[in-house]
């Protein structure tokens, strides 16, 4: 029986669970640091436990801090949002030793993805279909210079225990191996403590295409269509859509059935996100979130999903409560993410909020826990909120994002806002033309 569940987060995600919670009549249990006993998370959950002191090491990522808070309050279960615990494979494993729900995947599936060449090499043997490059690890800068020469150049050298971006160097002639490879190795080493290294082909100018899906552990497993999230900066999501403005029917289908059929096979639990690059009409599989990711309202605006209310769901024991055939897209989505950064440096500038106004209206969504008077606290992730909208058809889901960030006001701070009147003036977003590269390209020109 869960009757009351841990949220292991803050900020917006923390609320986007509780409301879940509610419309479930589940009790919430916040936690907080002592330096967000102010925040929204705290007011808005059933009842709060502060777990320690500002930095997340202590607090949001503390085990027994965290355990202690089920404890104390009676709760069954713990949801661990999006970042701090929510892929660590250990936390998993005490939790359930303490008789405690993890909303989220098994242990051993975190395990498996985390590891970027076991999770390349399980889902190569599922069918799905990877990026070129090496079998494995690569031992050797010498193995790694033959491994090259056979792939033909540029290629990318990524520390198998790596992933977002950390821990990855490409060469692009043999003259650059020795340095990409020993610096990928030294990186993954340093961040973190495993200095296995893989190679591929370096692919120049895909999307960045996901596809979310979702297992019940009973063999049952769906996909939820794709996300482009081409548009980062230093490996930072800024803009994200569904479904993928070039992404076809078929390729959808496609891909999907691939997608939902591995995790089948792998008695998948939960929420997950299948990462590839996509070029010229090809997927290529890169990682696996095991996660609710942050931009997965623009997946529930298309499907009309609740995916967190599933997310609880199947933590339970229930079935998928979708069948493929009945999730059809309707319409057009897109979330920008309103971070309290300067622009154009993107410097943390967290302080306090003098006046904040929501937009409303017909597709729109606004997930964020700001109110007026609040301090954003220095300590943590700058995300401070997400405009959601939801059209028709993209056109129409561009005019309400123009209309929507019109009426939203965020003062007090700088915030990544002007940025997005800036990218709904180019063409190229107007037409949905755009690759991984295409908005750091874009802000050297317009910031230059
Ligand atoms: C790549 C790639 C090109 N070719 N792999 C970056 C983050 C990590 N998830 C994988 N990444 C990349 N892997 C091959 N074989 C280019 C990137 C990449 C990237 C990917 C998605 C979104 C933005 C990106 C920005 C730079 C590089």
């Amino acid at each position: 029986m869960i009757d009351k569940i841990v949220i292991a987060n803050r900020g917006e995600i923390a609320l986007r669970v509780i409301r879940a919670c509610r419309e479930m009549g589940i009790k919430s249990v916040a936690v907080h640091s002592t330096a967000d006993s102010d925040a929204m998370h705290v007011r808005m959950a059933d009842e709060s436990v502060c777990i320690g002191p500002p930095a997340s090491a202590e607090s949001y990522l503390s085990f027994p801090a965290i355990i202690s808070a089920c404890e104390i309050t009676g709760a069954q279960a713990i949801h661990p949002g999006y970042g701090f615990l929510s892929e660590n494979a250990k936390f998993v494993q005490i939790v359930e030793d303490h008789g405690l729900t993890f909303i989220g995947p098994s242990a051993k599936h975190i395990r498996m993805m985390g590891d970027k060449i076991t999770a390349k090499d399980t889902m190569k043997k599922l069918g799905v279909p990877c990026v070129p490059g090496s079998a494995g690890g690569v031992p050797t800068l010498e193995v790694a210079t033959r491994i090259g020469a056979e792939m033909g150049y540029p290629v990318i050298i990524k520390a198998t225990a790596g992933g977002g971006g950390r821990g990855m160097k490409v060469a692009d002639t043999e003259a650059d191996m020795e340095q990409a490879f020993l610096t990928a190795r030294a990186e993954g080493k340093a961040t973190f403590g495993n200095d296995e290294v893989y190679i591929e082909k370096y692919l120049t100018t895909p999307r960045h295409i996901e596809i979310q899906v979702f297992g019940d552990g009973k063999g049952n497993a769906v996909h939820l269509g794709e996300r482009d999230c081409s548009l980062q900066r230093r490996h930072q999501k800024v803009w994200e859509e569904a479904p993928g403005p070039i992404i076809t029917q078929e390729e959808r289908d496609r891909i999907g059935r691939t997608c939902a059929d591995a995790m089948s096979k792998i008695d998948y639990i939960g929420a997950g996100t299948i990462e590839f690059l996509y070029e010229e009409g090809e997927f290529y599989f890169i990682e696996m979130n095991t996660r609710l990711q942050v931009e997965h309202p623009v997946t529930e605006a298309i499907f009309d999903v609740d995916l967190v209310r599933e997310q609880i769901r199947i933590a339970i024991g229930f079935p998928l409560s979708f069948k493929q055939e009945n999730l059809k897209i309707n319409g057009h989505s897109i979330e920008v993410r309103i971070n309290a950064e300067k622009i154009p440096s993107f410097a943390p500038c967290p302080g306090r909020i003098t006046a904040y106004h929501a937009p409303g209206g017909l597709g729109v969504r606004v997930d964020s826990a700001l109110y007026t008077g609040y301090t954003i606290p220095p300590h943590y992730d700058s995300l401070i909120g997400k405009l959601i909208v939801h059209g028709r058809d993209r056109k129409e889901a561009i005019a309400r994002l123009d209309r929507a960030l019109g009426e939203l006001i965020i003062d007090g701070i700088d915030t990544t806002l002007p940025l997005f009147d800036s990218l709904l003036g180019s063409k190229d977003i107007q037409r949905g033309s755009y690759n991984i590269h295409w908005l750091e390209d874009w802000l050297e020109k317009e910031f230059a």
